[in-house]
């Protein structure tokens, strides 16, 4: 499914909003027989610009609102990640805010209409488009804050990747720091992916895709990049690291556990083993979701770490695989893994 906020463009400001509205008003002419007096055409002339101002402003505040689903009604995956980014009751509020303000609009519409029929004068009629323009304007000032709200929040939806619900997901998970962008980088067809030498680069889940050749069909198989989770109680982990364990919970089916045995990441082994435990335990899901572990960082630690590691895993040489993903080597080795993974039918 694609991401759902994908059509969430670009929201104007009021003072834009105004903008259209009036000078569209102002281009529009009304339809009026040559014949009419002067008061007849002044008063169709300035019906039309209030009406087109009007509309225009209703049919531009309707496509806001309808360009935003509506987040209770979304798969449970980009609800709750859409809630991680953005205070959904604060979002339903201002949309019915601005929802607020389109029978206000069509009154305004209906009262000037009302006073243009009783006008001795063309000046008149120039007056009231006048007043209704004011009372637009000062509705739609008022939504600013709103306005501007939307348009700061559409930035951090739209990054929301787009996920494929019939292929499987292959969640790359582990302390921050530890390599795992850069291990995503190497095996999928995501280059743009950030790494940094410094802890919670990566902000967002982002999705990378390695295509694998079956005997009778290709499968094209997504890997999930994700922020780092420090070893902490639930509670006190912050929206950026609860992408990463909504990540775990509601769309992996195969968990790449990313370990950097050195000190090099800033973070101890011994938290690490403790944040792979957790996962381990709520997050396979009764078995049905493997994790397999990566130790990354294999050109800088020492075999006594390694071993450190494997003893309080109980890992088997074929549990896991070393990785340095600076240079690359043993990638392949990821990759074969995968492989053989899918292509005995796992999905
Ligand atoms: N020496 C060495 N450095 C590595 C290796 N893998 C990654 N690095 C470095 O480790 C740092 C962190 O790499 P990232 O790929 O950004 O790590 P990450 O786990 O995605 O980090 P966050 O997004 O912050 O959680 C970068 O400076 C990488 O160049 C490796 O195998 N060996
Ligand atoms: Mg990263």
């Amino acid at each position: 499914m694609d991401n759902p906020f994908s059509d969430f463009f670009h929201v104007p400001g009021s003072q834009e909003l105004l903008d259209i509205a009036f000078k569209k008003a102002m281009k529009s002419s009304a339809q009026v027989s040559k014949n009419a007096s002067i008061l007849i055409k002044a008063k169709k002339k300035e019906h039309k610009r209030i009406k087109v101002a009007i509309d225009e402003i209703i049919n531009r505040v309707l496509t806001i609102i309808k360009r935003v689903p509506m987040i209770e009604e979304l798969p449970d995956f980009y609800k709750e990640l859409a809630a991680l980014i953005v205070d959904v009751d604060k979002l339903r509020l201002n949309l019915g805010k601005l929802n607020g303000i389109l029978p206000i609009l069509n009154q305004i519409e209906r009262d000037s209409l009302r006073r243009l029929r009783h006008i001795e004068t063309p000046k008149e009629a120039d007056q009231i488009r006048r007043a209704a323009f004011g009372r637009i304007s000062s509705i739609i000032n008022k939504q600013n804050q709103n306005l501007e709200y939307l348009n700061q929040i559409r930035g951090g939806l739209r990054k929301i990747p787009s996920l494929d619900y019939t292929s499987p997901c292959v969640v790359v998970a582990g302390y921050p720091n530890v390599g795992k962008s850069s291990i995503v980088k190497l095996i999928s067809t995501n280059k743009k992916l950030e790494v940094q030498e410094y802890p919670f680069t990566t902000k967002e889940l982002n999705l990378g895709h390695l295509v694998i050749q079956r005997r009778f069909d290709t499968i094209k198989i997504q890997i999930m990049d994700t922020p780092g989770i420090l070893d902490r109680p639930m509670p006190r982990r912050n929206n950026i690291e609860l992408k990463a364990i909504l990540a775990l919970k509601a769309i992996s089916d195969l968990i790449l556990f990313v370990f950097d045995p050195t000190p090099s990441c800033g973070y101890t082994i011994e938290s690490q083993i403790e944040l792979y435990q957790e996962v381990y335990q709520n997050f396979t899901k009764q078995g049905k979701t493997k994790i397999f572990v990566l130790i990354n960082k294999m050109d800088l630690a020492s075999a006594q770490e390694i071993d450190y590691l494997c003893g309080h895993l109980e890992l088997e040489n074929n549990d896991y695989i070393l990785t340095n993903a600076l240079t690359g080597e043993n990638i392949d080795k990821v990759i074969s893994y995968l492989y053989s993974y899918y292509y005995q039918d796992k999905i």
